[in-house]
């Protein structure tokens, strides 16, 4: 038995592994640690997934070389650690260090990421280091610096479980952070008195219990909020000791604030919200001492992230909320060690330990303690400079440790083009397949979770252990190892690392160095966790910094009101709003907004092999409202072509009026492995905030036209078509299934011989039998390959999109033996007994489909969640499906009502 700490969201949940004999059918058992503070025991769906995801298939498991020819190579580790060392090497003795750089990511353990700043910062002496957290959460900490003097978070969960009322900006909580939404709501059913605003240009599955949904216009929050920055003043809601002692800059801010917004109609204009709505949340907000003010990618993903998170502090700000139980800003962190990426100086920008770059005496600092023959003295290239600095080929040598930046920066496709401009690419990952790695020219086979070991920190501050209990795979080596191994190689000494437990001793020891009255004070110290020997590292449990002392933890920063500027003021900041940067036009009409669903990580490469992550939403799709597809000329559940000035996609419409009109909501996981044309980063803007550097992901003008096809196909294999590029359909999408690949498939011109297609398509040789069916009076087609009576691969061919139902499909494929019932079923396309067709999945947990709900809410009169969940289980795991189980209850009595 194991305790660790979930390897996606930011909630940061422990876990309890425990790993059973060789040959037991469950080898391995996860559950939520009911001791962890972030989550009390419980695990959202992604969460109880994860032994699902652990599988050596497709794992690269040793280094691999490439050659000028693309010929793969699989090597030792010495040829490849000497390839990356002379490479650079070569590189910078050409070029000097400023072409090199790293880019590396917030799923990196904090041990890792040290070690790779200290190597870039210390001894190549230069910062092109950035991170994948410049996408995610460099506005907020852009903000946070600007307010506070340092990159804080002061609050906690429990802060948003005693708080009165909740505000969630740009934050799709109950999918993207489900424990603490779900901690949320548990504290609403204790308190229904409690209040919860989100504010979100769609209206998402957090909505569905909100007390109020602002549904503002994309990018005007600084509006919004400025307009409540003014509305707090003329009401007298100020804390005027505190704004007086313990802040600077109201004056500024507030004048600024009333430039701009200060009538409500004219805030009511540009939020696109009625003057009403505002005012009820305005004085809902006046009116409730203890407010927390979550944010995340709606606020920070924007050309100006930076001044929505100080607008939205300096809302606290003014009125003192900060500080105290049930209130303050709250920045939810997306990945599972943003937060520690951030203590050790991951970003381009920042040095270890909280310190800056861009200051001599912090620098002084930082070189002393390493003893490192030079320290970067510039600030280096921030991630969508990177890439266009390789693009243009100043960058020379780049290595990628843990991050997919060819299906996760905007502009992907010419992302793709400057990674293969690159005279040396390393990367480092699980897989040596992903869209990144296939470009690189080396492959670093790294450990995955369940086999590293190191440190997290969560949102909330709070330092976890994540640990390792199964044996390393193949020659799979952690990340800091093989930078250790450069380094050396490079000639630098202050590598000479054994384990992680000795990085993380000096970076606790650097957090305390000089961080007194006579030094640079600054808040983030972890002083008490210096000098744990190996034993009481792995012991370690949760703790949250700064911890002075050993034993310590810190719930709450700003109590005793003291910030981190040299005057120990917090700061007001003026936020003259701005509109996104390119603005709709006749040309790309629709503005593009991009973001996650509830079953899936990122870019797939681990959540797309756990079939029962799969069926909530398996398609890439684009919402639209129904109105504007109309005007778009396009039909719901066809495939369209979403197109920007940079890229275009393919992807099935779905039209909802969730979405507002003239938007489109594109999710972001989808890559070049597991669809035919689906990576919405092609399409995205690469134009940034100024002072975060962070991507306006949310904001990109775009266009929807058909997609016209003239067949579509569902295929079920138990093993993977083999289709190129060149001879692949026009669109395509393969889908995990349990123990079978699932496919849907469209294409152009006429099939002649489909039974000629499907042969050759499904490659399964030689099966005991084969059905074929050609409908009378229909091109409608279908062949199926049994052996025995064992179901090997079936593929259903129309013209048209309604094809069979897929859960009853993927049954007769987890069947060993098919009845003759189930024969006679494949014949029709349909099911004999409808039953058996459970419908598209609704509770991933425990694979409970739309159907089973319905039929369960009709025939016993269900009313409720709860009854929901004691007759189907739906419902009762993790509670990520709540939401729409809520919506079928309404939906089914609607139509009983009608
Ligand atoms: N299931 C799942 N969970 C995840 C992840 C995942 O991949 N899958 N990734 C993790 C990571 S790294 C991150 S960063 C977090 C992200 O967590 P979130 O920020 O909650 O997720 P997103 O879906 O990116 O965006 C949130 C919302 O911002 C809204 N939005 C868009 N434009 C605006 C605007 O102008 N103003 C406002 N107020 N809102 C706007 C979008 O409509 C969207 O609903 O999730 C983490 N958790
Ligand atoms: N359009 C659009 N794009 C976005 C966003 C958006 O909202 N819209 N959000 C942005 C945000 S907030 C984020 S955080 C990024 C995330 O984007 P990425 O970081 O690109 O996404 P991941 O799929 O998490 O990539 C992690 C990679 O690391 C590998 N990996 C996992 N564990 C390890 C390890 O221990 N070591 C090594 N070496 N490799 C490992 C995985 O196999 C995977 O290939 O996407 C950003 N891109
Ligand atoms: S909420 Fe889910 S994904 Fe996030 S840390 Fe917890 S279990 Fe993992
Ligand atoms: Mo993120």
């Amino acid at each position: 038995m194991t305790c660790t700490t979930c390897p996606y969201c930011g909630v940061g949940c422990g876990v309890i592994a425990t790993v059973g004999k060789a040959g037991e059918p469950s080898r391995l058992h996860i559950q939520g640690d009911p001791e962890h503070p972030a989550n009390y025991g419980r695990l959202c769906v992604k969460g109880s997934a994860l032994a699902d995801t652990l599988g050596l298939e497709g794992r690269c498991l040793q280094p691999l070389l490439r050659d000028g020819e693309g010929r793969t190579l699989a090597a030792s580790w010495d040829q490849a650690l000497d390839r990356v060392a002379t490479g650079m090497r070569r590189i910078i003795d050409q070029h000097g260090p400023e072409a090199v750089a790293f880019y590396v990511s917030g799923q990196l353990l904090t041990e890792d990421y040290y070690v790779v700043n200290k190597l870039v910062k210390g001894w190549l002496g230069t910062a092109n280091i950035d991170t994948n957290s410049r996408l995610c959460m460099s506005s907020a900490v852009a903000g946070h610096k600007r307010a506070f003097g340092e990159d804080l978070v002061g609050g906690n969960y429990r802060d948003l479980e005693e708080a009165d009322l909740v505000v969630l900006v740009g934050s799709n909580t109950a999918w993207c952070h489900p424990i603490v939404y779900q901690r949320l709501m548990q504290s609403r059913r204790e308190r229904p008195e409690k209040r919860i605003v989100v504010v979100d240009p769609r209206r998402t599955a957090t909505c569905e219990q909100a007390d109020l949904h602002l549904s503002v216009k994309a990018g005007s929050d600084v509006w919004l909020f400025n307009g409540l920055l003014t509305y707090l003043e003329e009401h007298g809601v100020v804390d005027t000791e505190f704004v007086a002692k313990h802040t600077g800059g109201a004056a500024e801010a507030l004048a600024a604030a009333r430039a701009s917004a200060g009538r409500l109609e004219v805030v009511a204009k540009a939020c696109g919200v009625p003057v009403a709505m505002l005012q009820t949340f305005y004085a809902m907000f006046a009116s409730t001492r203890k407010v927390v003010t979550v944010f995340s990618q709606g606020v920070n993903q924007s050309s100006s992230g930076t001044d929505k998170v100080n607008s939205i502090i300096n809302c606290h700000l003014l009125t003192g909320r900060l500080g105290e139980p049930g209130m303050g800003p709250f920045s939810i962190t997306g990945q599972p060690n943003a937060m520690g990426g951030r203590e050790v100086g991951g970003l381009a920008n920042t040095l270890a330990a909280h310190l800056e770059l861009n200051d001599a005496q912090h620098r002084q600092l930082v070189q002393d303690f390493w003893q490192s023959p030079v320290i970067a003295r510039e600030p280096g290239l921030k991630a969508v400079d990177l890439f266009e600095a390789a693009h243009d080929g100043r960058i020379k040598a780049l290595w990628v440790m843990a991050t997919n930046p060819v299906v996760s920066l905007p502009d992907a496709d010419r992302v793709r083009e400057a990674l293969g401009r690159c005279e040396l690419l390393v990367v480092s990952d699980l897989f040596a397949d992903t869209d990144t790695a296939a470009a690189a020219q080396v492959v670093l086979p790294a450990l995955g979770w369940g086999e590293k070991d190191g440190t997290v920190t969560n949102s909330e501050r709070c330092l976890s252990r994540q640990k390792a209990f199964l044996p390393p795979p193949g020659a799979a080596k952690p990340d800091w190892w093989a930078v250790c191994e450069v380094a050396r190689r490079l000639g630098f000494e202050g590598f000479d690392y054994q384990s992680p437990h000795q990085i993380f001793d000096e970076h606790a020891r650097l957090s305390a160095w000089r961080n007194d009255q006579h030094g640079v004070q600054r808040a983030f110290h972890i002083g008490g966790l210096a000098g744990l020997d190996t034993d009481a590292y792995d012991r370690l449990r949760p703790c949250q910094w700064p911890v002075l002392r050993r034993g310590d933890s810190t719930a709450r920063l700003f109590h005793d009101r003291r910030f981190f500027h040299a005057d120990a003021r917090a700061r007001l900041v003026p936020t003259p709003p701005r509109a996104p940067a390119n603005a709709p036009d006749d040309e790309f009409p629709l503005v593009l907004n991009t973001g996650r669903i509830r079953d899936q990580w990122h870019t797939m490469t681990r959540t797309g092999r756990a079939s029962r992550l799969a069926n909530h939403l398996p398609e890439p799709f684009v919402e639209m409202h129904p109105y504007e597809a109309m005007l778009c000329g396009v039909q719901d559940g066809t495939l369209v072509r979403v197109a920007s000035r940079w890229g275009a996609m393919v992807a099935r419409l779905r039209c909802t009026a969730d979405q507002p009109r003239r938007t489109l909501f594109v999710p972001i996981h989808w890559n070049d492995l597991n669809a035919s044309d689906a990576r919405v980063g092609a399409l995205v803007n690469p134009v940034v905030d100024p002072l975060s550097g962070e991507p306006e992901f949310k904001h990109t003008p775009a266009l929807v036209s058909p997609f016209p096809v003239d067949w579509h196909a569902v295929v079920f294999s138990r093993s993977p078509l083999q289709f190129t590029k060149a001879d692949a359909p026009a669109y395509w999408v393969r889908i995990q299934g349990d123990g079978f690949l699932r496919y849907e498939l469209a294409g152009r011109g006429l099939i002649e011989d489909p039974q000629q297609w499907s042969r050759a398509l499904l490659g399964v040789g030689q099966p005991s039998t084969w059905l074929d069916v050609h409908q009378d009076g229909t091109q409608d087609y279908c062949a199926a390959a049994l052996d025995a009576d064992c179901l090997l691969a079936c593929v259903y061919l129309s013209p048209r999109a309604d094809l069979p139902s897929r859960s009853w499909l993927g049954r007769l494929f987890e069947k060993q033996a098919l009845s003759e019932a189930d024969v006679v079923g494949l014949k029709l396309g349909r099911s004999v007994d409808p039953a058996d067709d459970a419908g598209a999945t609704v509770c991933s947990c425990f694979s409970v489909g739309r159907n089973t709900i319905l039929d369960a809410i009709r025939d016993n009169g269900l009313t409720s969640v709860e009854e929901v969940g004691r007759c189907v289980r739906a419902g009762t795991n993790c509670g990520s499906c709540q939401p729409e189980i809520r919506a079928l209850i309404a939906n089914a009595r609607l139509a009983e009502n009608a």
